[in-house]
C-alpha cells in the first residue's frame, strides 16, 4: 500500500462545497486515513479569489502516475477548465508526498516543486502528520515556521 498526501484548492463555485467532495472522490481510490482542516487562504496571484485549501492522506495500492490521472479525472468531473496555468480554478487536486519516494519526470514531480514556499500547503500537512521530513531529509516544521501563517486562517 502507498501512503500519499494530496493538496486541495479550490476558489470558484463554491470552494468549501468543491473540496469537501473532493475529498469523497479520493474517498474510491484507497483509503483516506486523515484530512486536515479547511483553511481560507490568499491567493499568491494578485486580483484571484481567496482559496479553500486543505491536505488529505490516502493509502492507496495505485501507482503514482495512475493516481495522478485519477486525480486529473476528479477535477475534470468537478468542471476543472484548463485555460490558463495557474488561473482561477474549481478544484486543484496535487500530489505532494508518494511514500518516501522522489520522482522527476515530464508528468510529474514528488515532492511537489512548490511545496516549501507555501503556507496553505504545509500547516495543514503538518496539522495531520506533525515531525514530517521529506525524503532527503528536511524537516518540514523547520521550514513551515520561516514561512510564517501569512494570508491564511483555519475555518473548520
Ligand atoms: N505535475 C507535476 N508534478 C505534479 C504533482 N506532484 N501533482 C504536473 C500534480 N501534478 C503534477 O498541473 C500542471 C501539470 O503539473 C500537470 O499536467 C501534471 O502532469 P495542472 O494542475 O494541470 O495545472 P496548474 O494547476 O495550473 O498547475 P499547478 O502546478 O497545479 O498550479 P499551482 O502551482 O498549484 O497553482 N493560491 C492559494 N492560496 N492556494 C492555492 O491552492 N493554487 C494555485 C495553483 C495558485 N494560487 C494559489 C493556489
Ligand atoms: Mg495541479
Amino acid at each position: 500500500m502507498n501512503q500519499t498526501f494530496i493538496a486541495l484548492g479550490s476558489n470558484q463555485q463554491q470552494p468549501l462545497q468543491q473540496v469537501k467532495l473532493a475529498v469523497k472522490a479520493l474517498a474510491e481510490l484507497g483509503q483516506i486515513k486523515n484530512c486536515s482542516s479547511w483553511y481560507q487562504s490568499q491567493s499568491i496571484l494578485d486580483g484571484q479569489d481567496d482559496y479553500i485549501n486543505g491536505v488529505a492522506e490516502l493509502h492507496t495500492s495505485l501507482s503514482a502516475l495512475a493516481l495522478l490521472k485519477a486525480l486529473q479525472t476528479i477535477e475534470n468531473q468537478q468542471g476543472r477548465l484548463r485555460k490558463e496555468r495557474w488561473g482561477p480554478r474549481t478544484l486543484d487536486l496535487d500530489i505532494i508526498l508518494f511514500n518516501n519516494d522522489e520522482v522527476q519526470t515530464p508528468e510529474l514531480t514528488i515532492p511537489h516543486a512548490c511545496m516549501l514556499e507555501r503556507n496553505f500547503v504545509l500547516q495543514p500537512l503538518l496539522q495531520i502528520k506533525p515531525g514530517i521530513y521529506l525524503p532527503n531529509g528536511t524537516a518540514l516544521e523547520t521550514i513551515s515556521a520561516q514561512l510564517g501563517s501569512a494570508g491564511l486562517e483555519k475555518i473548520s
